[in-house]
């Protein structure tokens, strides 16, 4: 399974082709389009998202709402394109000056992006690099969702930490799920999500930007997706890789993750048990469902450190890329916090490195034999 995407942030279109995807499965579109939705929402997002109603339209690898095997080709149209066109046309004479960027960002790809492909224009760099990118991506996620839910897959995701505030407490998958859809900021717990709302206001009026944690939450793994064997092989470093390729993601961790650097052996490792009516059990699950590069069978935990979007509304010193003197940052429309959609699109990129383990474990040229593979694993299994 794999895919690509292209797209300028302020271009015609987002395109994703993904191949790999087993024929016979039926997609609700509707389904994909609720992802773009839910990724679109959330407090702390900029004016942009009051542009976009994000859709998508199959251009091919369906029919009747029907996959048939053969590479999927998806568009997300930029509605904003309409006010963009007389200076991102791929072809006709555009406007050069006008939209024209050269005081790069701190943080931001503008610097190195520039310097590497030898723009004096930072726009060409600033137009790929935008997290509008990630509904292409969410996109694939969706199609990957409707994939995985043929067998109970499922996911959710919450945000758990904005600025200093910091939401210790755990909470049931079905919870965050219901919870999380219902709240501004994807907060499940109501006090800290005014905490929440409050300190990015705060960060809003001072010009500022915010980052925080979010967590992702999968269900219904099979044991044994992904491999012990070989480093490329091992589902754990697979979903870090998808989602630090996320903007802004500046780290990942598995169950108790980092604190585990301060406990004991015996403090973490999740102790094994056996009974007739349960079969083999643990009592709980600190390692976050993966041991050995493979799903064990418990809910996947990861949580991922999403860095404060480097656009600020009160720019930081830096220099004009051409002529190479003092001048503060640009100002590039922007979301001051994006956690709330960080957070779907994390679920989205971990629906594709399961969906993608899955089919390389059960098999991927159709429904029908993908689900007979997965029945005899599971029989296999309940047989020891
Ligand atoms: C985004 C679209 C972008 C930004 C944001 C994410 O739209 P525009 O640049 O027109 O405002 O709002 O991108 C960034 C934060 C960034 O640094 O590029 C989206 O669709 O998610």
């Amino acid at each position: 399974l794999r895919y690509l995407t292209s797209g300028e942030s302020h271009g015609q279109s987002l395109i994703t082709i993904i191949e790999g995807i087993p024929s016979n499965l039926n997609i609700d579109i509707d389904n994909i389009n609720g992802e773009l939705c839910r990724r679109q929402q959330g407090y702390g997002r900029g004016d942009r998202m009051k542009i976009e109603k994000d859709k998508v339209n199959i251009l091919s690898g369906m029919r009747g709402s029907t996959t048939i095997g053969s590479p999927i080709a998806i568009e997300i149209k930029n509605k904003d394109y309409e006010n963009w066109k007389e200076y991102m046309n791929p072809v006709e004479e555009i406007d050069k000056e006008s939209k024209c960027v050269s005081k790069v960002r701190p943080g931001h790809a503008d610097m190195v992006g520039s310097l590497k492909y030898d723009f004096k224009d930072v726009r060409n760099v600033l137009e790929r690099a935008s997290a509008r990118e990630t509904a292409a991506r969410v996109a694939v996620g969706g199609v990957c969702k409707e994939f995985l839910s043929k067998f109970d897959i499922d996911f959710t995701s919450h945000v758990i930490q904005i600025g200093n505030h910091k939401l210790n407490k755990s909470f049931e998958f079905d919870y965050i799920k219901k919870e999380s859809e219902i709240s501004q900021v994807r907060c499940v717990d109501k006090e800290y999500e005014n905490l929440f709302i409050d300190e990015i206001k705060k960060a809003k009026e001072e010009g500022d930007s915010l980052g925080g944690i979010f967590e992702v939450r999968i269900k219904n793994v099979v044991p044994g997706l992904g491999s012990y064997v070989h480093y490329d092989k091992k589902l754990d470093s697979e979903l870090s890789a998808h989602i630090m390729s996320i903007q802004a993601i500046k780290g990942v961790e598995f169950g108790l993750g980092f604190e585990m650097a301060s406990l004991k052996g015996s403090d973490i490792h999740d102790e094994i048990y056996y009974s007739k009516e349960r079969g083999i059990y643990k009592n709980t699950n600190r390692l976050g469902g993966i041991e050995g590069g493979m799903s064990t069978g418990e809910e996947i935990v990861i949580r991922g450190v999403m860095k404060p979007i480097p656009t600020l509304y009160k720019p930081l010193n830096s220099i004009d890329i051409n002529t190479l003197e003092n001048y503060k940052a640009s100002i590039e429309r922007s979301d001051n916090c994006a956690l709330p959609a960080a957070c779907v699109v994390a679920e989205n990129v971990c629906a594709f490195v399961i969906a993608k383990f899955f089919i390389e474990k059960f098999g991927q040229d159709n429904m029908k034999d993908i689900i007979k593979t997965y029945q005899n694993y599971l029989e296999r299994l309940s047989d020891r």
